[in-house]
């Protein structure tokens, strides 16, 4: 049990509300940004291209500014993730910049009375005594126990910082909250991961199935400008959801498959394309290993007893498993993103892998592609020779490090201490699941650093609060990811920082100073830009002016006859994994039914909404306006049968008797299965320095109090909980 009130969450400053109430006065909020998006004859003084982080996705945005405010943001025409669009989310990134509540000074952790506050401090004081805590901690217990948590680009400047330092062990909830399942999956069978953004040629498909992957509500702004070309195109696309999702609306079939059962429905088309040798057996025979085996194990996967694990109708399942032979190369199994669903979460994807190989779509077009990287050239920084434990995970195959799996050594000790967080950028009480564990741990540890723009829960469990001017006001690393249009991107300024809160670079940069390794950074950050541009071939006043370069479309397909050696073990694509069975797993992917609903309960199903990002909007007065809280769709006679009325306001109670902490609207549909219920995550937030997301709607988070793991690679499957309803 948590050791209670080691590490009490700061309830309420008074400092903070009366500072928002100032804000107000200054921005006119949010009447005076509002004003200005409607007029939209304004001129702006200037227009400065940028990269968005309203979420990963990293389009080019053009901040336009008058009087030295932001009042329209709009996409980059010539940046090949926006092609001159944003999403609605990118449209509101105003709404962080002058979000009233932002995190203005940095805030040490004081008790008075009794009481834990935080108590304003300078960065001086602040930065002073980070350095002096991780000297003493690592003395004490080793450089490996200090954790690093992070989620977004801006994070890299303390990772090299921390790295020079000996710290080792960093995590981000991207990977085993989100895609590492897929990333794992892939690597086994083909030797590379699909990579962000994926390296899939959705817009030349000639028929998508997607699993979940809810394009049009997640809103990745190229993945969804991709679907829609698609669908101008003609492609046939199949949606698997229990739910009608808005992609299911522009679908031919849409398969309201039961909750957990997809990897039977997959196994199951793996066995028609098999048994009917409608396959590609040229590219099999020349490319992959393991078929025999691969039939072998999906020898049971019989279209009737799917139906009868997934409740799709026999006729559907074979009526696209044809169709998949039928389109062939052409076809494509989207690989999907956010996949850990129920702990099977790898051989789910390893089945889509699998599938994909046999359409043979691989580096052909409308299937899977080749991206590439405008430039190779990386900054090389020094690595401490005297660090810290290489973290080992205890899942074979997780090649970056589990969130969960710090949480739970937190608690553990074991193999070692871990004894201070250093969280960037990322909400953890709502993003890692088991709530429980988190705090548990948060009561472990000596110290805690949280680096953020707003003051979003995870804050108030810190030591030490530092406020992060967002992305509108600062610089960052260089963006020089793969793509299918090889492009090299900047991040700047529009405006200057507001309050007192610094940009990443300069907070890492004063950080370093402080840590003993003052020469580690450029002295200012345009040099330092400017100095790695120089050696792609450009310079930082081509960036600042153009935001983008980018080079032709690289080659996305293999040529004919061309020979092709993957990465695995064997040279070909693994159909049945050796290094899966060596390590006790199953080598070619078996289904294990998912936990039934215990009676009087419905399965918790959660997703996106087109204009949020997680938590990090919910207090975006412009989005929030859109939608100011989430719903809760239940199935209109499932609902009447429980007593539910359409628009009422209920708690939720899950299979452990966790109550969640606010209320939510029920919203009668008849868009989703009676057994299970869905709701938008990033809701139901609780610290109340969030003025207008306070209690609005439902955490999911609340209620994900079991996490079905992957053996494989630790990633936590969140869809095996339950919920009922209380009206008190
Ligand atoms: N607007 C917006 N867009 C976003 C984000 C955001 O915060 N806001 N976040 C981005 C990020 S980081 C990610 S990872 C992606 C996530 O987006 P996706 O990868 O699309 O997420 P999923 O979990 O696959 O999608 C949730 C859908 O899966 C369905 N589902 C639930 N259980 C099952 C099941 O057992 N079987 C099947 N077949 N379907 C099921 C749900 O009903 C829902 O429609 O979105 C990205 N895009
Ligand atoms: N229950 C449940 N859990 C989930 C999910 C779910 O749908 N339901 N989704 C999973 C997925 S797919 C993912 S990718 C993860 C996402 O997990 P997180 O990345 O933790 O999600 P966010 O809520 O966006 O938290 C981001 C934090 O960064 C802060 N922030 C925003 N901009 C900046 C910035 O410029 N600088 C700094 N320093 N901070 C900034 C925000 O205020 C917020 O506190 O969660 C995973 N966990
Ligand atoms: S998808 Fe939307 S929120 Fe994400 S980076 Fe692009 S414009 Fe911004
Ligand atoms: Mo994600």
């Amino acid at each position: 049990m948590a050791k209670v009130n080691r590490r009490q969450f700061i309830k309420i400053s008074s400092a903070f509300l009366a500072s928002s109430a100032a804000a107000s006065q200054v921005f006119d909020w949010p009447f005076q940004v509002k004003n200005a998006i409607a007029e939209e004859f304004l001129t702006a003084d200037r227009i400065v291209p940028t990269t968005c982080e309203i979420c990963f996705w990293r389009c080019g945005v053009d901040a336009h500014v008058r009087d030295e405010k932001v009042y329209k943001l709009t996409g980059q025409a010539n940046h090949p993730l926006s092609n001159g669009r944003l999403c609605p989310r990118g449209n509101g990134g105003q709404g962080l910049l002058y979000d009233p509540n932002r995190l203005r000074h940095p805030l040490i952790r004081v008790t008075v009375n009794g009481k834990p506050q935080f108590r304003k401090t300078s960065w001086d004081e602040a930065l002073t005594l980070i350095a002096e805590r991780f000297q003493q901690i690592t003395e004490q217990y080793g450089t490996e126990s200090v954790a690093m948590f992070s989620h977004g680009f801006g994070a890299s400047f303390f990772k090299t910082l921390f790295s020079a330092y000996g710290i080792r062990t960093f995590s981000a909830p991207s990977y085993a909250q989100c895609r590492g399942p897929r990333t794992e999956a892939f690597k086994l069978t083909y030797g590379h991961a699909v990579g962000s953004p994926e390296a899939i040629d959705v817009a030349n498909s000639k028929y998508l199935v997607l699993l979940g992957s809810h394009l049009g509500e997640n809103m990745h702004n190229t993945a969804v400008q991709d679907f829609s070309k698609a669908i101008s195109r003609g492609c046939k696309v199949v949606v698997v959801d229990p739910r009608y999702s808005t992609a299911a609306s522009k679908a031919e079939h849409w398969l309201p498959i039961k909750p957990g059962t997809d990897l039977a429905l997959l196994r199951s088309w793996i066995h028609i394309l098999i048994n009917e040798k409608i396959y590609d057996v040229e590219f099999i025979e020349n490319n992959a290993t393991g078929l025999e085996e691969l039939w072998e194990g999906v020898k049971d996967a019989t279209p009737e007893k799917t139906y009868a694990l997934t409740g799709i109708p026999v006729e559907q399942i074979v009526a696209v498993g044809r169709d998949l032979g039928r389109y062939g190369s052409s076809a494509l199994i989207h690989p999907g993103r956010h996949v850990t669903w129920y702990g099977d979460d790898t051989q789910r994807e390893r089945a889509i892998a699998i599938l994909n190989a046999l359409l043979g779509n691989y580096q052909m077009p409308g299937g899977l592609i080749q991206q590439e990287k405008y430039s190779s050239y990386k900054p090389k920084f020094p690595v401490a020779r005297n660090a810290g434990q290489q973290f080992k995970s205890r899942y074979p195959f997780a090649s970056s490090v589990p969130a969960n799996e710090i949480v739970e050594q937190t608690i553990s000790a074991d193999p070692y201490p871990v004894k201070s967080w250093f969280v960037y950028g990322t909400n953890l009480i709502h993003s890692l699941g088991d709530q429980r564990a988190t705090m548990e741990a948060i009561q472990n540890l000596d110290f805690m650093v949280a680096v953020d723009v707003l003051p979003a829960e995870i804050t108030g469990y810190a030591d030490v609060v530092l406020p992060e001017c967002t992305y509108l006001e600062r610089y960052d690393d260089l963006d020089n990811r793969t793509y299918r249009i090889p492009y090299l991107a900047i991040r700047q300024p529009a405006v200057a920082p507001l309050y007192d809160s610094k940009p990443g670079h300069e907070i890492a940069r004063l950080l370093s100073m402080k840590m003993g390794l003052p020469d580690l950074f450029e002295a200012d950050i345009e040099t330092y830009l400017d100095k790695q541009l120089k050696e792609m071939g450009s310079s930082l006043s081509e960036l600042k002016k153009s935001g983008v370069l980018k080079k032709e479309e690289s080659d996305l397909y293999r040529k004919e006859g061309e020979m092709l050696r993957f990465k695995t073990p064997s040279g070909k694509i693994e159909l049945a994994s050796q290094r899966l069975k060596d390590a006790g797993f199953d080598a070619v992917p078996q289904y294990y039914p998912p936990p039934e609903n215990p009676p009087g309960y419905f399965r918790m199903l959660y997703g996106r909404a087109p204009m949020h990002t997680f938590g990090r909007t919910a207090n975006n007065r412009v989005l929030g306006e859109l939608m100011p809280e989430n719903e809760l769709w239940v199935n209109e006679i499932a609902g009447h049968d429980m007593k539910l009325k359409h628009g009422e306001y209920v708690y939720l109670v899950n299979q452990d008797q966790v109550k969640s902490r606010t209320r939510i609207k029920v919203r009668l549909t008849q868009r989703i299965r009676p057994d299970a219920v869905y709701l938008v995550h990033g809701f139901g937030h609780t610290d109340p320095r969030m003025e207008f997301a306070f209690r609005r709607g439902v955490s999911d988070a609340d209620l994900v109090t079991k996490l079905s793991v992957d053996p494989i690679m630790g990633g936590t499957g969140m869809n095996n909980n339950f919920v009922t309803f209380s009206r008190t």
